[in-house]
């Protein structure tokens, strides 16, 4: 039997996010963010769900930081809802009842030995930087609140949290945002030039809170910083003519640098790359030479989060300067189409199950960033159709997920020299899947929706044994047979966006 080893000292956690799992929307003090005007508004959500209870975490905080001891957890990652400290998102109204529930969950997590990493920004905006001054395309307005609060919580939580990540998945925010509008604010009326100038100004955004904490407090609080970003494993469509391989090679290649490149150039290298300044023109805004220089450099680590993997071919469907209106959309500035091979096995979202893409992105960070301080997976996972109890039990294909993944981690690691120092399951519980409200289901916990009662998953145990050991077994009961759960698996539909 194989047993993988992992490096000593490798960082096991699992992650969640505010407003995911906190609920108490309208408790303690909260201001609003732009999920709750979002979730309300009829035909956003699949069956209007909203986050206002999601899984009751903000009453069961202790209940859920013992669910982690009980899985032997070490490290945890959670985000800080800005509204949830700053209701108007200006530092002019601090909610102190808010301040308190973080310092008292970053304690219990402390006391029961879990280390937490904490993200500033997972999405949930307050609603009056929105209605006042245009979110995320807010300017220097925008740009210094975040400075702000990311202060405001260096002083509150800094001594305690050593571990910061300025913004989730800034390609979600501006793409899915301002760019098909799948997600809150839900713009896409001007997703041609708005979606740029959102993520301009978020990944100015992270560059001001990092310098406002290397200058007033990393000497003293000795904790890292970083930016997490999005991006799934991009493969040039197999095929036999070496030309169009060659054409594939090239769009897959295009397809990452939109992605992950869009972000992370900047952060490494100070500017975009150069493909999206040649195909954008004028609609890609530029950075002046402080703010390049503010913002190469800018990350202690280079925060992943990984879901799935797409066969690229080049697409003639790119009509630069369109109108988006009600038929266009901003996929169309990249000049890709996305296809899936059939042999791929499927989560429960639709996206495709590929272990060895993760490989190849984490070997691709690598060779393009080198970055210092390694690369750190903040998120990983799979939905799965296991909304009985007796299949979250099972939970087969979880596991196997979860074993695949990790396997082909390790692998990047010790066959092809790959820096990974971390890895966070995601999630530790189910929860508010964002447009999806309740019906994705990725924890490791099972949660009962009308009695909030949790549950640990198959998953969770197994990942547990994961952490305790620091080393994967590549065989066990659940890869031997699994019937019921693969079975679940097959016949789960296909989720249709994000
Ligand atoms: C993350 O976003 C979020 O940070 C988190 O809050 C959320 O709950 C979690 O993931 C699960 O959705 O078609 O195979 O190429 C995920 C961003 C972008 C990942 C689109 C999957 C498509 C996969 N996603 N991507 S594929």
């Amino acid at each position: 039997m194989t047993t993988l080893q992992f490096p000593e000292g490798f960082e096991w956690g699992t992650a969640t996010a505010s407003y995911q799992i906190e609920g108490a929307a309208n408790e303690g003090g909260r201001g609003q963010s732009i999920w709750d005007a979002f979730s309300k508004t009829p035909g956003k959500v699949l069956e209007g769900h909203t986050g206002d209870k999601a899984v009751d975490h903000y009453h069961l905080y202790k209940e859920d930081v013992k669910l982690m001891a009980n899985m032997g957890l070490k490290h945890y990652r959670l985000s800080i809802s800005w509204p949830r400290v700053l209701p108007t998102g200006f530092t002019d109204h601090v909610n102190e009842e808010g301040i308190a529930f973080y310092n008292n969950l970053i304690d219990e997590l402390l006391a029961n030995g879990i280390t937490p990493i904490v993200t500033l920004y997972h999405w949930d905006l307050p609603l009056a930087l929105q209605t006042e001054y245009d979110g995320l395309l807010g300017g220097k307005v925008l740009i210094d609140a975040f400075a702000a609060y990311a202060r405001l919580c260096f002083q509150r939580f800094g001594d305690r949290v050593k571990q910061w990540l300025t913004l989730n998945e800034p390609w979600c925010s501006a793409i899915l945002g301002y760019g098909n509008g799948h997600m809150a604010p839900g713009r896409k009326h001007k997703c041609k030039t708005e979606t740029y100038e959102a993520a301009h100004n978020l990944l100015l955004c992270h560059a001001h809170a990092v310098h406002v904490y290397r200058t007033e407090f990393q000497a003293a609080q000795d904790g890292k910083i970083a930016i997490t970003l999005n991006c799934d494993w991009r493969e040039p469509k197999p095929t036999e003519d070496p030309a169009e391989a060659a054409q594939n090679a090239e769009a897959a290649e295009r397809a990452l640098l939109f992605d992950l490149g869009w972000f992370a150039d900047p952060v490494y290298f100070g500017d975009y790359p150069e493909v999206m300044k040649t195909r954008l023109g004028d609609r890609l805004p530029r950075f002046t030479p402080e703010e390049s220089a503010l913002l190469k450099g800018s990350s202690d680590f280079f925060g992943l989060n990984h879901y799935g993997t797409a066969y690229i071919e080049p697409s003639d469907a790119y009509l630069a300067g369109a109108e988006c209106g009600l038929e266009g959309e901003i996929w169309e500035d990249v000049g890709v189409k996305q296809s899936s091979d059939d042999a791929w096995l499927r989560t429960d979202m639709g996206w495709n199950a590929v272990p060895w893409g993760f490989r190849k992105l984490l070997m691709w960070i690598h060779a393009r960033y080198a970055p210092a301080g390694g690369i750190i997976v903040t998120e990983n996972g799979c939905a799965v159709a296991d909304d009985n109890q007796a299949v979250a039990a099972k939970d087969y294909f979880r596991v196997n997920f979860y074993r695949g993944y990790l396997a082909e981690m390790h692998k990047a690691i010790t066959e092809f020299g790959v820096d990974v120092r971390g890895y966070y399951a995601w999630s530790f519980i189910d929860n508010y899947e964002w447009a999806f409200g309740y019906t994705k289901r990725f924890g490791l916990h099972w949660v009962n929706y009308e009695t909030m009662e949790r549950m640990p998953k198959a998953s969770a145990i197994w990942y547990g044994n994961v952490i305790r050991t620091n080393s994967l077994a590549l065989e066990d009961e659940y890869n031997r047979k699994s019937p019921e759960g693969n079975a679940a698996v097959a016949s789960a539909p296909v989720a249709t966006s994000y």
